[in-house]
This record gives C-alpha cells, sequence and structure tokens, in this order.
C-alpha cells in the first residue's frame, strides 16, 4: 500500500527494508505488488483488482470466502446491516480500486504474502483466505527475526513477551493455532480451547515479567556498581554499523553482520587503549521504522543503556538514501523512551562508499558530525579523540583526603579516576584527582561514613584526560 503522504522513493525504501528484513528469515522475493491507497482499513486492504492479482501470483481465489463475508454478503443482499465485529472493516472495503503496479508476474508461486503494514488479525485472516497462502505483517516478520536472533536469557524473554502479546489478539481468528512459532507450542491435545490458549498466554506472560523483573534486577545493580564509571552508548538504526565500532573501539568481539537485527543483547566493554578514568562503550539493540510499541516497551532495559549513557553515539549509515528518515526514527524513539536529552554526536558511518563530493555535501549538511569508516584506523583514532575531548571538558579535578585505615578506598581511588598526584601525610592520604560530577557523587556516597574529605582546587584550565 503507498499511502498519499508517502513519496515514491520512501515507498521503494520501505519495500526494499521489508525484502532485507524478509531474505533475513530465509525468504526469497519473486514479485511485489503495490496499491495506492487512501488507508490500511478495509477488509483486506486491498482492492479487489489488485487482491485478484496476488492471488494469481500465489495460487489462490482472490475472493474471501470467510464466515464474516459471507454475513456480509447476506446482509448486503436482505439489506441490513452485517453483525459481528468485523463489520466495521467490511464497511470500509468499498474504496475504488486503482493505481497498481505489479511488474512483471513472477514465474515461481508465492508461498508467502508479505505486507508492509500492520494488518489487523481479521484483514490478516480474509488476506489468508483470498490468496491461498501465509500471510504475515511487518511486525510478524520483525518479531520472527527477534525470535530467531535472541542469545541471552532477557533477550529470549523479551522476544517471547513480546511474541505473546502480537499473537494474542489473533487467537480468535486463527483458532489457537501459532502463526509464527512466537514462543507457545503449536496446536495440540487439549489445546484447541480458545480460553484456555487465552488464559495460558496471560499466565505466561505474567511469568515472564516476573522474570524479566529478575532479570532486571540483577542488572541494575551490575549497572550501580559501575555507575562511576563513564559510559558511551552506541544508538542508530538497524545495520547502521553499531557493532562494528564496537569492536573497533574496545576490541571485543561482538557479532557483526549484514543483517537486520544482528545484535539483541546489549554488550558494554572499556573503550581500547584503556583511558583513566576507564571509559566504557555499549553496544545495544537497533531501531527501525514501525517498530511497534510492544516491541520497544519490552527492550526498555536494552534501551535503558542508552537512556544512563554520559554520551551517545548516534550512528547512521551515511550511504544508504534513506538515512535522514532513519534518523528521524532513531532520535523519536530515542526521545519516547527517554533518552533523548543526553548529549550525542552524530556519527556518518560507511564514508568509505561516498563518493568525496557527496561527502562534502553531508558534513556541510550536518556540522557537528564526525564521518568514519569503522576500519579506518585514522578514522577511529579521530573519534576516539572526540569522545575523550568530550569527557576532558566534563572532568572536574578535585582533591580527595582519606585518613588511613579507610579500608578500599586507596585501591578505588586509583581504580577509579585519574590521580595526578598523592601526598602521604600524617592522618591519612591526600590525593588531587580527576572524574566527572557523577563519580564524585557515587563515591561520596561510597564512603561517606569513613571521613573522606573533598575539595575543589582553584579555577583553571580543563583537565586533560
Ligand atoms: N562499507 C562499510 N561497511 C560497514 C562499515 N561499518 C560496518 N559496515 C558493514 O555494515 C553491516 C552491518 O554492520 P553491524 O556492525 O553488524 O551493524 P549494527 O548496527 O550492529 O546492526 P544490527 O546489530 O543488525 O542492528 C556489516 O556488513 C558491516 O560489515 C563501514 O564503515 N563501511
Ligand atoms: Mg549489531
Amino acid at each position: 500500500m503507498q499511502f498519499p503522504d508517502v513519496s515514491d522513493e520512501d515507498h521503494r525504501g520501505s519495500l526494499d527494508e521489508l525484502e532485507r528484513l524478509a531474505s533475513t528469515l530465509g525468504y526469497r522475493c519473486v514479485g511485489r505488488l503495490s496499491q495506492r491507497r487512501a488507508s490500511s482499513r478495509g477488509a483486506t486492504v486491498l482492492g479487489e483488482g489488485a487482491l485478484k492479482t496476488l492471488a494469481g501470483w500465489t495460487g489462490g481465489a482472490g475472493v474471501v470466502k470467510s464466515r464474516a463475508f459471507r454475513k456480509k454478503t447476506k446482509a448486503a443482499l436482505k439489506n441490513e446491516a452485517p453483525e459481528g465485529d468485523e463489520s466495521e472493516e467490511m464497511e470500509e472495503a468499498d474504496e475504488p480500486d486503482g493505481g497498481i503496479s505489479a511488474g512483471v508476474p513472477p514465474v515461481e508461486k508465492a508461498e508467502v504474502v508479505i505486507f508492509d503494514c500492520e494488518l489487523t488479525p481479521s484483514q490478516l485472516r480474509n488476506l489468508e483466505s483470498a490468496t491461498g497462502a501465509t500471510v504475515l505483517d511487518r511486525t510478524g516478520v520483525v518479531i520472527g527475526i527477534f525470535n530467531r536472533h535472541a542469545k541471552t536469557r532477557e533477550a529470549k524473554i523479551q522476544v517471547e513477551l513480546a511474541s505473546l502479546a502480537y499473537l494474542s489478539p489473533r487467537l480468535r481468528e486463527t483458532g489457537g493455532q501459532d502463526r509464527q512459532g512466537g514462543g507457545i507450542g503449536a496446536k495440540g491435545a487439549g489445546e484447541t480451547s480458545l480460553e484456555l490458549d487465552r488464559r495460558k498466554i496471560r499466565d505466561r506472560m505474567k511469568e515472564l515479567r516476573a522474570e524479566l523483573e529478575a532479570v532486571r534486577g540483577e542488572q541494575a545493580t551490575r549497572r550501580s556498581r559501575r555507575s562511576n564509571e563513564t559510559t558511551v552508548a552506541l544508538v542508530g538504526y538497524t545495520n547502521a554499523g553499531k557493532s562494528s565500532l564496537m569492536r573497533a573501539l574496545t576490541g571485543s568481539e561482538v557479532l557483526v553482520a549484514d543483517q537486520l537485527f544482528a545484535t539483541l543483547d546489549t554488550t558494554v566493554r572499556p573503550m581500547k587503549p584503556e583511558t583513566r578514568p576507564r571509559l566504557l562503550i555499549s553496544d545495544t539493540v537497533g531501531f527501525i521504522k514501525q517498530l511497534p510499541h510492544d516491541l520497544v516497551a519490552s527492550f526498555r532495559s536494552t534501551l535503558d543503556e542508552a537512556a544512563g549513557a554520559a554520551l551517545q553515539l548516534l550512528l547512521v549509515d551515511a550511504a544508504d538514501p534513506a538515512f535522514r528518515a532513519q534518523l528521524a526514527v532513531v532520535q523519536t524513539v530515542l526521545e519516547e523512551v527517554g533518552a533523548g536529552g543526553i548529549p550525542r554526536i552524530l556519527v556518518l558511518n560507511k564514508r568509505d562508499l561516498l563518493s568525496p563530493i557527496d561527502l562534502a555535501l553531508l558534513q556541510r549538511e550536518f556540522p557537528g558530525a564526525i564521518a568514519i569508516c569503522t576500519r579506518d584506523a585514522g578514522d577511529l583514532a579521530l573519534l576516539r579523540d572526540k569522545i575523550t575531548e568530550f569527557f576532558a571538558r566534563n572532568f572536574l579535578e578535585r582533591e580527595l583526603f582519606a585518613p588511613y585505615g579507610a579500608a578500599g578506598f586507596i585501591g578505588e581511588v586509583h581504580g577509579q579516576f585519574k590521580v595526578l598526584s598523592e601526598n602521604y601525610e600524617e592522618a591519612g592520604v591526600r590525593f588531587r584527582v580527576q572524574g566527572t560530577e557523577a563519580m564524585f557523587e557515587w563515591f561520596r556516597r561510597k564512603f561517606s561514613e569513613m571521613g573522606m574529605e573533598e575539595k575543589a582546587p582553584p579555577e583553571g584550565e580543563p583537565p586533560a584526560l
């Protein structure tokens, strides 16, 4: 469907992206069909003609043979309103048919039809009836990929929760069968009752939420343990190159793949070569347009990483013609999850794929941004400098005093701060250190009972990292 407010270019880009998503799930695209529509309402989303064309590709009848459709037809014959909760959608089906672009009909028969919009459960069922093929929508495909790529316990719980939330309303329509392999088992003995399925889903979701709480509790503890450290979050659209940059900056072996949603788990590693204080880099799940809210909510804790960072590196694939729209999506989602107000450096990645002219134009368009290639050592050194400069600007120089006998104190000072000098005096050790306000705050809380003293030196130049 191409809606009136979507340009031809954006429409094509969106279908390209959908094709990539589908191929990540192992599907091969045999044909594309578009129709200009005012909205995605209507019993089958598509008009009659487009549906017939589509059914020609899948070997389906091209008409809906559902109960609701029969009901509507009967009602129409009797000239009365149709009953049932699908009546509204059936009424909307009358938009004129037209604006179809289908290209050459595919040689191979299509077994799966994927729609680039969200389908209601009844639209999905009607379309399956008319095409005789399996029908998926964009969300279904994304959830399928998430199911496949989740590795850690936390990501698996998050994905299962999202699948169940997606599946639950669709159950009524599909008679309790699990369409996507989304976590609950497919139909089996004693599982045909809809009520039972619904209750099982509710119970399972409750169980998963409790488990997620527990996992998140552990994580929060881990996060607070490093709250005095300084985290840089890599954020961006899926496939922008976040994990590649993570590897380059930290030397860690995170997965890099030319795939959408290769990363679903958060990884945090110190930046190499190590700085003092240590800077941590975090790599997390990417964004995509029309990411359903349920899914965003279940990835909340992964995104908390972005919200808790001192600095965000917002990566875009500058060689992707759709990158401006992708950047807008990322900015919107970051706002929505409360990670909008954090200092940010825009990183135009994959500059190696751009011509010098395009690159120059981009740099003029985004003056604060840094253009890099994650494989170029010089670019990486510049980016590293930019990161350390940012922290240097935010580092304060203070004096800390620890009385002798304050167990662990001296080790922590050396571990966390950059120590400029230390003097062993009669009653204890006097340090001159550099750190962020947050680090001093954490330190104050931890060692307040030990009589730590802290004092800012006279105003001067900002400290170097
Ligand atoms: N040409 C070029 N390709 C790059 C560059 N950086 C990353 N890539 C490629 O882009 C693809 C995606 O890279 P990833 O690092 O996995 O991207 P990501 O942002 O982590 O993606 P997800 O985890 O799937 O959201 C891979 O095929 C990388 O090899 C670059 O600077 N230039
Ligand atoms: Mg990744």
